[in-house]
């Protein structure tokens, strides 16, 4: 039995996605962000700062969706996701794992900022502006990347990718793709693959987001 431990439109869905593209069916356990759920003693057992993913699966639960990503990789070899150590790979595809996260820092500190202050006079439109634009500095290695090659690694799809996932669902709802054409090829091309799609399917309801673009007013 393999349980997720979920919350739609996060970064849960990179484990999600990826056990997709693995044809590994789980148990999904929904969550909210703000109802306190996180919180609880049982869900801090699995997830110390309470936060989501957390995976129980090999009679283990784990935390941190780049430990699950390299640990379901290296223990599930035969999808071909990870990058064992001799690979001549194997230094892009930690670097693209551990990026997702920088990346995915900016995003969360927009999602405070945006959505999750109850006071938006709380908000400081310096930092909104400074954290747009590191966002929009972290997709310029991508785009670079994605000129050259289809997927994040030259000889293809990987468990990097689906880190990457969830990072591209929320990062247009900050920074303007026109820039980034290769960029946007790759989002097109991975949301046409059926494992992508199959797990959006599974993912819920994003909640956080009511606009289609956060503005930053430039003053
Ligand atoms: N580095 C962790 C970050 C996990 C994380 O912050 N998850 C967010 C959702 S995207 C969360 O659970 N937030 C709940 C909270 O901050 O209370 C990972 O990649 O798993």
């Amino acid at each position: 039995m393999i349980r997720l431990h979920h919350v739609a439109f996060s970064r849960s869905f990179r484990v999600l996605w990826l056990l997709s593209e693995m044809g590994l069916d789980c148990d999904l356990v929904h969550y909210s962000i703000t109802d306190g759920s996180l919180r609880q003693p049982g869900f801090l057992e699995k997830s110390p700062a309470g936060r989501v993913p957390a995976l129980e699966i090999d009679g283990r639960v784990l935390f941190e969706s780049g430990a699950i990503t390299e640990y379901l990789c290296e223990t599930r070899p035969e999808h071909g996701f990870g990058r064992a150590p001799a690979s001549s790979e194997r230094v892009p595809w930690l670097e693209w794992l551990h990026y997702a996260e920088t990346m995915a820092h900016l995003i969360a500190n927009l999602n405070l900022q945006w959505v999750f202050l109850r006071d938006p006079s709380m908000r400081s439109e310096t930092l909104l502006k400074i954290e747009a634009k590191r966002l929009a500095n972290t997709l310029k290695p991508l785009e670079e990347t994605l000129l050259r090659q289809d997927y994040l690694l030259a000889s293809g799809f990987s468990g990097v990718d689906t880190m990457m996932g969830y990072n591209l669902l929320a990062a247009p709802y900050f920074v303007r793709l026109d820039p980034f054409p290769a960029l946007r090829g790759y989002i097109e091309r991975i949301r046409a693959r059926p494992a992508y799609i199959a797990a959006r399917s599974l993912d819920g309801e994003q909640k956080f987001y009511t606009q289609d673009f956060y503005e930053v007013v430039d003053g």
